[in-house]
């Protein structure tokens, strides 16, 4: 018995060293999530996800793989991905799921694409599926294949998670018939349907009721050969991690060198992905707004912004960095001088250390979606403040803010209250900042990362196995 586990992203990275190839497990959130639930349970685990390397590269590689489980790359043609991956997933979904349809760039021969990429999936998952294993699906790109698994192996245990939010009814309608119904049916295909908060379950059972005629009793659905549970699951982070990495002599270091840099200054600092979703600009209107409205901050306060690369040969993301990079400019050169800039912009990955100092160094974490599933950069601010200084303002169109209740909470589109909430964050005093933080970090602490993959799987599980034993639906 086994956990296939199915994301578009891989968990391991390519490395050239010298001349050699080396294939590196990589330790994001989803993976970390994933490995302690299979060691704890002392389950084997195979990770299926799309290749970003050649298949000689890996087939003359993959013994020196270190990670303790199995991967299962699936290759696609160039065209096919590009399709389903930039256009149909990124460019569509993507846009549609975070309230941004006037983005959206739909085609017939991407949708076709998405479909054919479910299909090639889940081909391979059948070839490598063994009775009593646990399939487990994520994200967007992979709506449909709950169905098809579910047509190829009817007694699979299968469970789909949703990353990003799931939109209302009035958003999800402008999508065309077919891809509409090829969505719901397909998540459809699971035991268990898991998003991030309660909007997203409601929102995704409204649509169900609404355009497939179908009707849930307390959150499941009954098909003839399986029940669909939908509920509610808030993934979370590694908080031990987060939280121990405040004491690592390498951060300590980075931190007092941050913390020398801009002594006479408050910090506010801010950590996303480039995507036009995380509210960047508004971000930066409302921090202009703020140094306008109160002068007697400026020069005495750094907005260290950064920002990682995403998706650059997507138009919308690199006309969003030109827009970034004019406000930057701008708020610089009207507000900044010889002495100080108010922005520091560095448009690079940071390594772990570091960004736990930038976390540990910020006396204001100001983060802005106009609209994110979880946000977890908010939860690791949180976490690794061991010190419990520090304050948290969040947008409310985050599914975080649903569980940060002591977060200053911002409506991102309103710059000039952002801009109030700014300078109350900079004024808190450190009791009261101490006692927000204590208080988020003993719920985070509880609600972690593990608690979150294991709630999943366990009822994923209880699903299947109540429908397998239950008298007839
Ligand atoms: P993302 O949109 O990628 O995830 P988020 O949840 O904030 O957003 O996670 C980003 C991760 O990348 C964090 O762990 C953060 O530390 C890291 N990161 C961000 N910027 C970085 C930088 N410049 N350098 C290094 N690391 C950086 C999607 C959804 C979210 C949901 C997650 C998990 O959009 O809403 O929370 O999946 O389900």
């Amino acid at each position: 018995m086994k956990i296939i586990n199915i994301s578009y992203r891989l968990p391991l990275s390519v490395k050239k060293q010298n001349t050699k190839t080396v294939f590196t497990p990589s330790s994001g959130g989803l993976a970390t999530a994933v490995l302690s639930y299979t060691q704890k349970s002392e389950q084997k685990l195979t990770w299926v996800g799309i290749a970003d390397f050649d298949r000689n590269t890996w087939e003359n590689h993959k013994n020196e793989f270190e990670g303790n489980f199995e991967i299962e790359p699936v290759y696609l043609d160039r065209r096919l991905n590009r399709n389903f991956y930039n256009i149909f997933s990124n460019s569509v979904l993507w846009a549609m799921f975070h309230y941004f349809p006037s983005y959206m760039e739909y085609n017939e021969a991407a949708f076709e694409a998405y479909k054919s990429a479910n299909e090639i999936v889940a081909k391979r998952v059948s070839e490598i599926y063994e009775p009593g294993d646990l399939i487990w699906v994520h994200d967007y790109h992979f709506m449909g294949l709950p169905k098809l698994l579910r047509k190829l192996l009817p007694d699979a245990q299968i469970g789909f998670f949703l990353h990003i939010p799931f939109p209302n009814f009035e958003i999800f309608r402008i999508l065309p018939s077919k891809a509409k119904r090829y969505i719901l049916e397909g998540i459809l295909g699971s035991n268990l349907a898991g998003f991030h908060t309660w909007d997203n379950v409601i929102h995704f059972t409204e649509c169900v009721e609404k355009l497939l005629g179908l009707s849930h009793r307390n959150f499941v659905f009954s098909q003839d050969t399986h029940r669909t549970r939908i509920g509610s699951y808030p993934i979370s982070i590694d908080f031990e991690k987060f939280h121990n990495a405040y004491d690592k002599p390498e951060v300590a270091k980075l931190r007092s060198e941050i913390r020398e840099l801009y002594q006479d200054k408050k910090i506010i600092f801010s950590v996303d992905r480039l995507d036009y979703t995380k509210g960047i600009n508004n971000r930066l209107s409302a921090f202009e707004s703020f140094l306008k409205k109160y002068p007697e901050w400026r020069e005495k306060v750094v907005f260290l912004l950064v920002i990682v690369p995403s998706r650059e040969e997507i138009t919308k993301y690199g006309e969003r960095k030109s827009m970034i990079e004019q406000s930057v400019g701008r708020i610089n050169g009207a507000m900044g001088n010889y002495k100080w800039s108010p922005v520091v912009y560095q448009y690079q990955s940071v390594e772990f250390d570091k960004l736990i100092a930038l976390y540990t160094s910020a006396d204001v974490a100001l983060i802005s979606p106009v609209r994110d599933g979880m946000n977890l950069v908010a939860k690791e601010y949180v976490a690794s403040r061991k010190d419990l200084r520090g304050v948290l303002v969040l947008s409310l169109m985050t599914g975080a803010s649903k569980e940060l209740q002591e977060a200053i909470a911002i409506n991102p589109f309103d710059k000039e209250l952002t801009g109030y909430r700014i300078a109350q964050a900079l004024d808190m005093d450190e009791k009261q900042q101490e006692k927000r933080m204590r208080h988020m970090q003993k719920y985070l602490a509880k609600h972690d990362v593990f608690r979150w993959a294991t709630r999943f799987l366990t009822d994923t599980i209880d699903m299947h196995d109540h429908d397998n034993k239950a008298q007839p639906l």
